[in-house]
């Protein structure tokens, strides 16, 4: 079965595809959600790593902070669920920055954004695809692979939603996180990250954070937390049990033939020419060669 031809799974709003759970009433309204100022969004394109910060925020000890489900997951009553919320709000979302509702601009509330190597992206999404069935299967990776390459799945183009985000990255309530960094030294991502939303973190809670979120952790505790509605991450699924599947770097190698490789790499070229974060993206794939 191809992905076009399951529509009512996906439609599209703007040029981009959806999943059915978020309606489009609910995203033709997003500029009248009412942000905080002290609201965190956690963003990023699918397959990134959200569900791991999601879990690094909701372990920062007395930080008083509540995740919420993600923004555009839901219909219209979304903004009044979000609204009973009394603690700092920290919402995940895979929009594009377009996107984003504009109060969340005008406040400057703060944002998180983790990005991972495309290829690992891919891959990663390749299985969602194939095993959440609120997604459109699809036959092979080189079916799936096409359709990534042109953004016609889910959240549209990978290139489109970094390039949108990396235009605000320098912006001061902003802060990038790699996927790749944070499997290579953790603490490091996690100095960052306390110290943007400004709160203390000693030595031992960090070690004790890193236990909690190491991919075999949240892993084994997926199957018992699965299908608690207080923690859905992606707006694609509510089953935890199909996010955690290797959690590591360079696994596109497994897949990628030569030339697919090269197809990849040229449009990667093309499209990140200037881009800092594809020159960071292309380190970390060099260090991990190395
Ligand atoms: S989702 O469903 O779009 O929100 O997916 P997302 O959470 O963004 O990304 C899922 C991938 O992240 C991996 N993951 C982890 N890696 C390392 N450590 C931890 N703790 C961790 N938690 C999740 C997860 O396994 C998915 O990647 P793949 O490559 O498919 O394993």
């Amino acid at each position: 079965m191809s992905c076009q031809s399951q529509p009512s799974l996906l439609h599209k709003y703007m040029g981009i595809f959806f999943s059915t759970m978020s309606s489009e009433e609910l995203l033709g309204s997003l500029d009248s959600f009412d942000a905080r100022e002290d609201d965190i969004f956690l963003v990023s394109y699918p397959k990134s790593g959200t569900h791991w910060l999601a879990e690094v925020i909701e372990r920062i000890p007395d930080a008083g902070i509540t995740l919420t489900s993600p923004i555009e997951l839901g219909d219209i009553s979304k903004f009044e669920e979000l609204k009973r919320i009394p603690k700092r709000r920290a919402i995940p979302t895979h929009l594009n920055y377009e996107m984003l509702p504009v109060t969340v601009k005008q406040k400057q509330c703060k944002i998180i954004y983790i990005v991972r190597n495309p290829k690992d992206t891919a891959v990663s999404m390749f299985h969602y695809y194939r095993d959440n069935p609120n997604l459109p299967s699809t036959e092979t990776w080189a079916a799936f692979l096409e359709l990534f390459l042109k953004g016609d799945v889910v959240y549209g183009s990978w290139f489109d939603h970094v390039l949108s985000w990396e235009e605000h990255k320098n912006d001061k309530n902003v802060l990038f996180i790699f996927y790749e960094e944070m499997k290579k030294d953790f603490v490091k991502s996690l100095k960052k990250i306390t110290a943007f939303l400004g709160i203390d973190v000693n030595d031992s809670e960090m070690a004790k954070i890193a236990r909690s979120t190491s991919f075999s952790e949240m892993k084994s505790n997926a199957a018992k937390e699965n299908c608690d509605p207080n923690h859905v991450i992606c707006a694609l699924t509510s089953d935890r049990n199909l996010v955690f599947r290797k959690g590591v770097v360079g696994d596109w190698i497994n897949y990628f033939t030569p030339k697919q490789n090269r197809v990849f790499d040229e449009l990667f070229t093309e499209k990140m020419r200037n881009s800092d974060v594809g020159r960071c993206l292309k380190e970390y794939a060099h260090s991990q060669n190395a």
